[in-house]
């Protein structure tokens, strides 16, 4: 259904009709709006201690926590960070928050104190919701800012306890009147150049992308009420957040949730609970199809094997599908600020055969386009160039960076996503390569210019440019190149302890090549192709 504007823009759409989206709904009114037809199934399993939690249960939770939020006075428009691994209470929080006209802000648990507290500082947290373990990454910055902790777990001495909120009044929930517009949810990206940002999702933005991906009489994402669907990924980034749960949540599926992965464990899972729908990342399609444990479980009840967040192998998606030949296995893809842009139609209720490779077709009620690099204009199918999306669904932008924002979505509305890509004859997607500086180590993001910052800083370099290395395992890794200070002679081993001291795992350099000066732009950019070509 291709067509071509009057402006002679050539924009491609979804095979499957527009639907009608209530995205004036608050996102938990809409999460919870079917929630008659299977209050007493189950809604949360918790894979490490077995609890199971119905609709009701966490409905009844979610308003009991907004409750709870308010009375220790968290307002309408107030951050909450969470710094959790998966756990029911991070879902209690998330809606919990949305109840109050709350924003919650995610960060990886993994992350330094470094980390977390830019983090916790730029979106100005009001409460820092976590896990015992975690406390003393957060405790001096919590001392500064007279920002409060809670943990989910065993609190220590100063901290609060979720049971302060799961014990609150349900009839106590604010009466907020929420807009549409307003942030519900703040996770961090990257985006298509320089340091990690808050990507302003609203209700509006996160019910359009469910409804875009499990509504309509033919859902794109076909998953029902009777589905388990395994919430192995993070939480705190958006394929799980918003794909994996919130969609789960909309349809009355079972998400069943691990805090971490580890393949024997997730495969006795899938055996006990019959999970029924598994996404994933590239890394653990790789882990699956290549361990030996696979034929001791019975993982017929597998469905859909979904996979998204970085490229995937052909070979990989290939023996995915010998081995667990019960599922339909293809692919989804998204970010941070735009939630899911295309799915695989095999995963539709009226399922079509779409081509190995393919990342999907361009999800419904949304426009897409793929632009020249050099010229701007839109491109006839079959033609690659960078892919752009316009959509309700769209972040409303960068937090307290406009000139990022203006950067990313164009006065006409659509959004840049720094893929390059083609949509081929049956309008399917493929991406063919990746304009912008970020990095996907197994999917996780790793910004160059938040390294580069560090590595200046040192007063043994002079200048420094991170770049993406192949890498059979984790798809990429981050590599450095420094140009020493005169007179240094600092060495790889101690700048990757340097690096390694202030970020998380995925984050430091696997290999430092020393060179004498780093190709830059005459406006002073960073030539990373150039750099990249060495490699
Ligand atoms: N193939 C190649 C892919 C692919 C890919 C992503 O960390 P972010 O910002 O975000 C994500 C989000 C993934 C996602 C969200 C919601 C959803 O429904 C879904 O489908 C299941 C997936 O990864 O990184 C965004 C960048 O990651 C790369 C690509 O460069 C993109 O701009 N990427 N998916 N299938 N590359």
């Amino acid at each position: 259904q291709s067509a071509q504007h009057e402006n002679h823009d050539f924009i491609f759409r979804s095979k499957l009709p527009d639907i009608n989206i209530p995205s004036h709904l608050p996102l938990h009114t809409y999460i919870f709006q079917n929630i008659s037809q299977f209050s007493h199934r189950p809604c949360l399993i918790n894979a490490a201690t077995g609890d199971c939690f119905t609709y009701a249960d966490v409905q009844l939770t979610a308003r009991r926590v907004a409750a709870g939020l308010t009375k220790l006075g968290i307002q309408h428009g107030d951050v909450i960070l969470l710094l959790l691994q998966n756990c029911p209470q991070f879902v209690f929080a998330f809606l919990g928050s949305s109840f109050c006209g709350a924003t919650i802000t995610t960060a990886n648990p993994f992350y330094t104190p470094a980390e977390v507290a830019k983090q916790a500082a730029a979106s100005n947290t009001k409460l820092i919701i976590t896990e015992a373990s975690f406390v003393d990454k957060v405790k001096d910055f919590a001392r500064e800012n007279d920002v409060r902790v809670m943990c989910v777990d065993a609190a220590p001495e100063g901290c609060l306890h979720f049971s302060e909120l799961t014990e609150a009044n349900e009839n106590d929930i604010p009466g907020v009147k929420i807009s549409p517009d307003d942030v519900v949810a703040l996770p961090y990206s990257s985006g298509t150049t320089g340091l990690p940002k808050g990507v302003m999702l609203t209700h509006k933005g996160m019910v359009t992308s469910v409804a875009q991906q499990v509504d309509g009489e033919n859902p794109n994402l076909y998953i029902r009420s009777e589905d388990v669907v395994l919430c192995v990924l993070p939480l705190f980034h958006i394929y799980a957040l918003c794909t994996v749960l919130l969609c789960s949540l909309r349809v009355g599926a079972a998400v069943l949730i691990m805090p971490k992965f580890d393949m024997v464990k997730l495969l006795e899972l899938v055996e006990k609970h019959k999970v029924s729908v598994t996404p994933f990342v590239p890394p653990i399609i790789l882990a699956i199809a290549k361990s030996e444990d696979l034929q001791r479980y019975d993982l017929s009840s597998i469905r859909m094997i979904i996979c998204a967040a970085a490229p995937v192998g052909e070979e990989v998606s290939n023996s995915m599908r010998v081995k667990v030949p019960s599922a339909i296995f293809g692919q989804g893809y998204g970010m941070t600020e735009v939630s899911s842009i295309s799915f695989s139609l095999g995963f539709a209720k009226e399922a079509v055969d779409v081509k190995a490779g393919s990342i999907g077709s361009v999800v419904r009620n949304t426009e897409l386009k793929i632009v020249d690099l050099q010229t701007s204009a839109s491109l006839p199918r079959n033609k690659a160039g960078e892919i752009c999306i316009r959509g309700n669904q769209i972040m409303k932008g960068y937090l307290n960076n406009e000139e990022a924002t203006k950067n990313t979505i164009d006065t006409e509305g659509w959004l840049h996503t720094g893929d390059i890509g083609y949509i081929d004859d049956d309008d399917e997607l493929f991406i063919v390569d990746r304009m912008k500086e970020l990095i996907k180590y197994k999917g996780f993001q790793v910004a160059p210019a938040e390294l580069e910052a560090i590595l200046i800083a040192h007063p043994d370099i002079s200048d420094a440019a991170v770049v993406s290395m192949k890498d059979e395992v984790a798809g990429e890794v981050p590599v450095a190149f420094v140009v020493r200070s005169k007179a240094s002679n600092i060495s790889e081993q101690e700048i990757k302890q340097y690096i390694s001291n202030q970020v998380v795992f995925y984050k430091r350099v696997t290999r430092v090549f020393f060179v004498g000066s780093i190709p830059k732009s005459a406006t002073g950019k960073i030539l990373r192709r150039e750099i990249m070509a060495r490699l």
